[in-house]
């Protein structure tokens, strides 16, 4: 069970936030656009996914999802009386670039161009993600997607010109979890495109990838000199199930994989050795330049951040040989495990090793099976407890030393949640898939504006 209501409310008031310290509400295009034809879009790898059948739950598709396109004036002002000093969103590629590159399209831009005039007339810090997983699908037919080089000069054409036009945007993160877009979408097949390549296939896609963050963080420094730049990343706080040689192990290559495989790269500018070995014949080519190009030098970290890993040695997920040991703690509707020290764990590691200039927890949310009262209100206090846990830990890192310098919660509506459809809500807001999109603010984004509003506006 939650904690009871009082006692969130209680630490809810108790929590201080630094001054100048962001918390906010992230959200991603694809999840909460809808209008994927509108203003000139062009088609992108999740279009083409959803609409393929059985791939998607509960058999939708995010062609109208919370139709945010039309509705984003209302919703930012949903975040402004909330109280809520930064929103991190993402640019839809496909609107800027329908074909993925070449002609660029000024009605994408201008769309954009609004939300974020109304996000600084309200007070709050636009935080611009470039890639949220929606590769215009001629990318993916012309070049194979992220398992051509090619990509990420197509990628940092992109981040160039939105950079360049929204020259209001202090922060741009380039990739959102590459982690989970490459090994779902090109390793297992489960994501868009598809594509059921296998662990090569997943670390050619990985590498692309942040070969096309380290070009991206040039050409949006190139369009934009004042911007802060930076990458978010699924990295998760891991564990040996036992204190055998063979779950330390086990944990040990999970680690490398999920967590060392992108920060070693992005920090120390190479692959760590122990999986570049387990991985033998299928670990990607690298060329002359690559890593300095992926390690150019970022403004922030980002990390996203749901559940700990508490893994052994076993036979999933091969070559590492591992498995995940059955949760303790209370889970959320995705299964995953509640235990919010462990973000102070790897926020306080991640410094210690990394050394990051800044960071920003980028998401970090629960999704529950929402009631509504009789009274009409989502009283969600076990989402709630979920958000003020961790932030209390992350604040907690803070005071460990960690660069902290804002949190932001997954996420603003609930949305379209990829494979799930809207069968798992994470929003702060409530929308009504069933009742004209109606949002209702729930008790956890009463909360979390409360407490941003201790933190003060940003501009
Ligand atoms: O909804 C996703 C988001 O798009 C990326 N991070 C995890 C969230 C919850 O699954």
């Amino acid at each position: 069970m939650p904690e009871s209501a009082d006692f969130i409310e209680r630490r809810a008031k108790a929590i201080e936030v630094p001054a100048g310290f962001l918390v906010g509400a992230a959200s991603a295009a694809y999840q909460i656009e809808g209008a994927v034809s509108a203003d000139g879009r062009g088609e992108c790898i999740w279009d083409r996914f959803a609409a393929e059948s059985g791939r998607i739950v509960d058999g939708s598709n995010a062609q109208v999802a919370c139709d945010h396109f039309a509705k984003f004036e209302a919703d930012i002002d949903i975040m402004a009386s909330l109280g809520v000093n930064a929103y991190r969103f993402s640019i839809s590629w496909s609107r800027i670039f329908p074909e993925g590159r070449g002609a660029i399209n000024l009605k994408g831009v201008d769309f954009y161009r609004r939300v974020v005039d109304k996000l600084l007339d309200s007070g709050i810090a636009p935080f611009a993600t470039l890639y949220h997983w929606d590769l215009p699908q001629a990318l993916q037919e012309q070049g194979s997607g992220w398992l051509g080089r090619g990509v990420s000069d197509d990628f940092a054409e992109f981040a160039g010109a939105a950079a360049s036009r929204l020259q209001d945007v202090a922060h741009w993160t380039t990739i959102n979890e590459p982690w989970t877009f490459c090994w779902w979408g090109y390793g297992f097949g489960d994501e868009a495109p598809g594509i059921a390549g296998g662990p090569k296939s997943a670390l050619t896609a990985i590498h692309h990838a942040l070969l096309a963050h380290g070009k991206a963080v040039a050409a949006v420094r190139a369009s934009n000199p004042r911007a802060e730049v930076g990458i978010a990343l699924d990295i998760n706080n891991v564990s040996p199930a036992s204190g055998s040689e063979e779950d330390v192990s086990a944990a040990s290559r999970f680690d490398g994989c999920q967590n060392r495989w992108f920060l070693d790269p992005l920090y120390k500018a190479s692959y760590p050795a122990d999986i570049v070995e387990l991985f033998g014949q299928d670990a990607p080519d690298v060329l002359e330049g690559d890593m300095a190009a992926i390690s150019a030098p970022i403004d922030f970290l980002g990390i996203n951040f749901y559940r700990r890993s508490v893994i052994g040695a076993g036979e999933e997920f091969p070559p590492l040989g591992i498995r995940r040991a059955r949760p303790q703690g209370r889970t959320t509707e995705m299964g995953w495990e509640i235990w919010p020290s462990s973000i102070r764990d790897l926020l306080v590691q991640v410094s210690r090793d990394y050394r990051p200039k800044s960071i920003y927890v980028t998401e970090n949310g629960a999704a529950f099976d929402d009631r509504i009262s009789a009274g009409g209100q989502i009283l969600d206090w076990d989402r709630a407890d979920y958000i003020v846990s961790h932030l209390e830990q992350v604040l907690e890192a803070r005071r460990l030393h960690a660069p902290l310098k804002g949190y932001f919660a997954w996420t603003l509506l609930d949305n379209f949640e990829w494979t799930f459809g809207y069968s798992r809500r994470f929003g702060l807001v409530r929308v009504d898939f069933d009742g004209g999109l109606a949002r209702t603010v729930k008790k956890s984004g009463q909360i979390l504006g409360e407490i941003a509003m201790r933190a003060g506006r940003r501009n």
